[in-house]
């Protein structure tokens, strides 16, 4: 694991966290510099990076499932190329993410493990269903589109190793939020039957998607936080107010509604105001009691079962190179 390069005893050193060293490390942030993996970090900061990023790559892992169930039922060929493209993408979103990780001293091992328990989260917006193929246009166009309106600000992340991932992972996700875009727009103009299918797509993904960005800013526990660290750039309710601007008009260029009967253009501030989100709802599904949570978990623990096979002979094999290396360093040292 990365963690092996690190320099363990200043990245742990929790105990001597002086308000002069906390001053000096916040006046970095503040100089917009770049926190790096062997620098002195106040521990709660690595601990509050190590969740999020260890619960934003538990999301990519899990967030190839409700994807996944179609690659098969994909309505034509290039359909299915591009999907496959796209599960593979999360796939690798997901280990780059669990090496980003690892920079802050955790095992990769721990976190599976953490996912798998049921002890870690990961995003709400998984826990729902994919009940037809226009599921999966919607969530290219909503989920991924509200995952870059989160994430292209994660690129400027005060954390060097988090920022750099997300700068290839948002480049992936705007190819994602095209092609969901593309399939809804074709559902759309198509036939009644295929835009009705795209409409009750919209009604389902809408209010999921619009809860994504977590709770309102007044019951958000972090964000003050993560601000002052410079983690989160903006709030949840600012990136949430950003996705709703630029994705009403789509809608409605699709000639798809959104439901929500309150929506409405409020022409002084220019934004597109909503009703009440239920929040009894977001409660329930990140504690566990959403449509799906508990076939979401019970087939990453079958997926993860299943491949240790792999990963046995993964280590057994760079094991036989590492032992042929050294055989070879001592030969030449013979000679
Ligand atoms: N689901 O104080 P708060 C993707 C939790 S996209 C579940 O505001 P924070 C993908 C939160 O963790 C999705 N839990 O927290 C897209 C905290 O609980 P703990 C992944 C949520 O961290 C397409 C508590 O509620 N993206 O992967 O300041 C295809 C209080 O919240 C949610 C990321 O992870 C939620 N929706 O802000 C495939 C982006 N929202 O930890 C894949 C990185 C909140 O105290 N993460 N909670 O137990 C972030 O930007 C921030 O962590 C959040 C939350 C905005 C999500």
């Amino acid at each position: 694991m990365y963690t092996q390069a690190l320099n363990a005893k200043d990245a742990a050193d929790g105990g001597a966290e002086d308000a002069d060293r906390m001053a000096r490390f916040q006046a970095r942030i503040d100089a917009e510099e770049r926190i790096e993996p062997n620098d002195w970090m106040p521990e709660a900061y690595r601990r509050t990076l190590v969740r999020q990023i260890s619960q934003h790559a538990h999301s990519e892992i899990v967030g190839m499932l409700p994807e996944g169930n179609w690659v098969t039922r994909a309505p034509s060929l290039r359909r299915k190329a591009a999907l496959i493209a796209k599960v593979q993408d999360e796939g690798g979103h997901g280990l780059y993410l669990y090496s980003a990780a690892e920079t802050l001293g955790v095992a990769r091992e721990e976190l599976v493990d953490q996912l798998l328990s049921g002890k870690a989260k990961y995003s709400s917006i998984f826990n729902y269903p994919t009940l037809s193929w226009a599921d999966i246009g919607a969530i290219g166009w909503l989920v991924d589109g509200a995952a870059i309106m989160n994430q292209i600000p994660l690129c400027r992340c005060s954390y060097g190793p988090y920022a750099r991932a997300m700068i290839k992972v948002c480049k992936e996700e705007s190819f994602h939020q095209r092609q969901g875009f593309e399939i809804m727009n074709t559902l759309a103009k198509g036939s009644p039957a295929q835009k009705a299918m795209a409409q009750d797509a919209l009604n389902r993904w809408w209010w999921p998607s619009v809860m994504m960005f977590g709770p309102p800013d007044s019951a958000s526990q972090h964000s003050d936080t993560s601000m002052r660290w410079k983690i989160k750039r903006f709030t949840n309710d600012e990136l949430r107010q950003q996705f709703i601007d630029a994705t009403v008009p789509q809608a409605h260029y699709m000639g798809l509604e959104i439901p929500d009967p309150a929506l409405k253009h409020d022409a002084e501030s220019g934004h597109w105001t909503i009703g009440e989100i239920d929040w009894t709802e977001f409660k329930a599904v990140i504690a566990g009691n959403g449509p799906c949570n508990r076939q979401r978990l019970r087939q990453r623990r079958e997926a993860h079962e299943s491949g240790a096979w792999v990963r046995e002979a993964a280590l057994a094999h760079a094991e036989k190179r590492r032992r042929r290396a050294a055989a070879a360093v001592t030969a030449a040292a013979a000679e």
